[in-house]
């Protein structure tokens, strides 16, 4: 049994965190207007008027999970979060925020399991225990919020209550559960005709290839460069009919250019972000200068939504919406300021101080805290500037793509998957983790990303195996697949500038594909276990804290995680490492695969173990009372063959399984 108390702040706007048909159903068991004159109403915080902060203990014991896609571990505590969707390619240790805004925690102690949820569309600073070690103090920087609190005798349970208030998450194609290779820099239709082609030469499942801005004529959404891509539908037909769907990219900011329709109808119609005069704001981003669909507002979504028919005409089933936080290059006025600044520097002697003053002046031009607060949106009948709801952006532009594809593909599943995210955005798509790097530390920070993200209801996620920043390597690479085999998005995606890393341009392309072969076997499975996930709101990947409460040392496993009902997966994530050390909160079968019909199997006790593995084998664990189901891979996720399924068992019969299946594309 849970409960959940809701408290108010302030005036709070409607972020549509909430499922509607949730809130019209639901009795909250007592609302409270948090304020100073009732601080005993409080209970959990205490709340600190001068410093818009809540604040509540921490015990020594206490572990603290959440806060979606972020830097650092599981367990999120002696860390300082802030909820401000950024465009940050560094995800390093030092970083507050990355691109999502996911404001719910789990507190875990003996005594208590609680959740948390901020319901807040500006920043809020959540101080897990980093500046006092025993509190976690949630700063806002407009005290405007919705506040949830669900108490609970189990992580699980809270977990469950928190994503029926949120509700149902977003089911893609089931063609999107198998690769998709990506490449920012496939320039030409013949150059993503080669992919296609050499993973079929090579024998590698691929359904799916992504297009990059370079598919778009200046990077205009919603057009195609017509000499690189010339008859699009035809080119869309082409690969589709050969199983292979394109995926196309479409970017926040649209090009601010004469005779572009996009542009001169969003002028013509209001629908673009505001100056506080009401003219046009004007930033810039890939294209240049830009303007940005006001998405807040309903007229503009439903419009801006519309324009994805142009691809899903042609034939398109499947997007990924970019640069969504929004990220800015530099705002017109700012820029106007720096250049007539930079004047002063102009043949004086630079030293220590006006030196840094001058990489100052022009190294921060982009994405500055202050280019978040001069412009505004028109949001239920208001006028409200950005940074009041920054985080509400890209929710809200994927929300635009999800209300339109209803009308424009009726009855159809649509691939979506987005960058910036808020909670209640996991209805309408998934996301992808951002622009990580060919590093090892990237390997654990997927894997660690995975769980709160499924708290929040985004299942269908997933990194760029084998890193998008800097140059891969083999080894890495097939580590990499350690965990995004079981990723739901599984998209091997590289930045232009970097060395190739489609599986087939390496030495040991056979050991690849069987491994690749794997991940199609293993599809029955892993669909299986994301439908029940969506269906049951359950974690789909969880950390072993989740499932082993009674394990106290289940609860420091930070690398490996639960995948379903049936397995663990346990990845070896540091280079030139031929094994690792593996905890097992019960005794479980250890799988080790080189292939989907070569693997050898070992009964290991409860406990750690030293557990071996070389760079092309996968590390699976099935739990006692369960049961693997594989198939017979195929090179298309249709094309996977349900009558060829064979079952790994640990004390448990086949039939004891539940294998969900259906066709795939219709909407469910
Ligand atoms: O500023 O479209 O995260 O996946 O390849 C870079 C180019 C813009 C960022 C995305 C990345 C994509 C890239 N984009």
């Amino acid at each position: 049994m849970t409960t959940v108390k809701k408290y108010t702040l302030g005036n709070p706007i409607n972020t549509h965190a909430l499922d509607e048909k949730f809130l019209k159903v639901a009795t909250l068991k007592e609302t409270f207007k948090i304020s100073e004159e009732r601080p005993e109403e409080m209970e959990l915080f205490s709340w600190n008027s001068n410093e818009k902060s809540l604040c509540c203990n921490l015990t020594e014991d206490e572990r603290v999970y959440g806060l979606g896609e972020t830097v650092r571990g599981i367990n999120k505590r002696g860390w300082i979060y802030e909820s401000w969707c950024s465009d940050e390619p560094h995800h390093l240790e030092d970083k507050r925020s990355l691109y999502g805004a996911l404001n719910f925690l789990v507190l875990d102690n003996k005594e208590r399991k609680l959740g948390i949820f901020v319901d807040c569309p500006s920043r809020v600073t959540f101080d897990v225990g980093y500046s006092n070690a025993s509190e976690l103090r949630i700063s806002f920087e407009y005290a405007d919020a919705e506040l949830y609190v669900i108490s609970g005798n189990h992580i699980l349970e809270i977990v469950k209550t928190f994503r029926k208030m949120i509700g149902k998450s977003y089911i893609p194609p089931k063609w999107a559960f198998g690769l998709c290779q990506s490449r920012w820099s496939y320039f030409t239709a013949e150059e993503v005709r080669q992919v296609a082609d050499r993973y079929d030469s090579a024998g590698i499942p691929l359904d799916a290839i992504c297009l990059d801005i370079d598919y778009m004529q200046r990077y205009k959404d919603f057009t195609v460069d017509h000499e690189k891509f010339p008859e699009f539908p035809e080119f869309v037909s082409e690969l589709k009919d050969r199983g292979i769907h394109p995926v196309p990219i479409i970017d926040a900011g649209v090009k601010i250019e004469e005779g572009y329709d996009v542009y001169e109808e969003g002028v013509e119609k209001n629908y673009f972000c505001k100056n506080e005069d009401d003219s046009d704001f004007v930033a810039a981003v890939w294209p240049g200068r830009v303007h940005f669909p006001d998405v807040l507002n309903e007229n503009a979504r439903e419009w801006f939504g519309n324009f994805y028919g142009r691809l899903t005409e042609a034939g398109v089933d499947g997007f990924w919406n970019d640069m969504n936080e929004p990220a800015i290059f530099y705002t017109e006025e700012h820029l106007k300021g720096v250049f007539e600044k930079i004047e002063d520097y102009k043949g004086k002697n630079l030293d220590i101080q006006s030196f840094f003053e001058f990489k100052d002046l022009v190294g921060s031009v982009d994405n500055r805290p202050g280019n978040y607060d001069c412009f505004y949106h028109h949001m239920d009948g208001e006028k409200i500037r950005h940074d009041r709801v920054h985080n509400l952006y890209g929710y809200n532009m994927t929300r635009a793509a999800g209300e339109a594809f209803l009308s424009l593909r009726p009855g159809q599943r649509t691939l979506m998957y987005s960058r910036a995210s808020y909670v209640g955005m996991h209805r309408y798509g998934g996301i992808w983790t951002g622009d990580n790097f060919s590093w090892w530390s990237h390997i654990l920070l997927n894997l660690q990303e995975m769980p709160g993200l499924n708290m929040c209801g985004f299942l269908y996620t997933g990194a760029d195996t084998g890193g998008f920043g800097c140059d891969c390597t083999e080894d890495l690479m097939f580590r990499w697949l350690g965990v995004s085999l079981f990723t739901p998005l599984f998209r091997n995606h590289s930045a232009m500038g970097t060395r190739r890393q489609e599986f087939y341009q390496f030495e040991h392309t056979e050991e690849f594909k069987n491994l690749i072969r794997l991940r199609y076997a293993l599809i029955p499975y892993l669909y299986s276990e994301f439908m029940k996930a969506v269906r049951e709101d359950e974690m789909y990947m969880c950390p072993l804290a989740f499932a082993y409460e009674e394990d106290e040392r289940a609860k420091d496993v930070e690398d490996q995680l639960l995948v379903g009902e049936s397995i663990m997966i346990a990845p070896v994530y540091t280079q030139n490492a031929r094994g690792r050390y593996v905890h097992l909160p019960e005794p479980m079968k250890l799988i080790r695969f080189r292939a989907f019909d070569d693997f050898d199997e070992e009964d290991l006790s409860r406990g750690d173990h030293y557990i071996s593995a070389h760079l092309n084998e996968v590390l699976v664990f099935l739990r006692p009372g369960h049961v693997l189901p594989l198939a017979k891979p195929a090179n298309r996720v249709p094309e996977i063959d349900y009558g060829s399924i064979t079952y790994i068992c640990n004390g448990a019969n086949p039939e004891e399984y539940e294998l969900y299946n259906d066709d795939g594309v219709s909407a469910v």
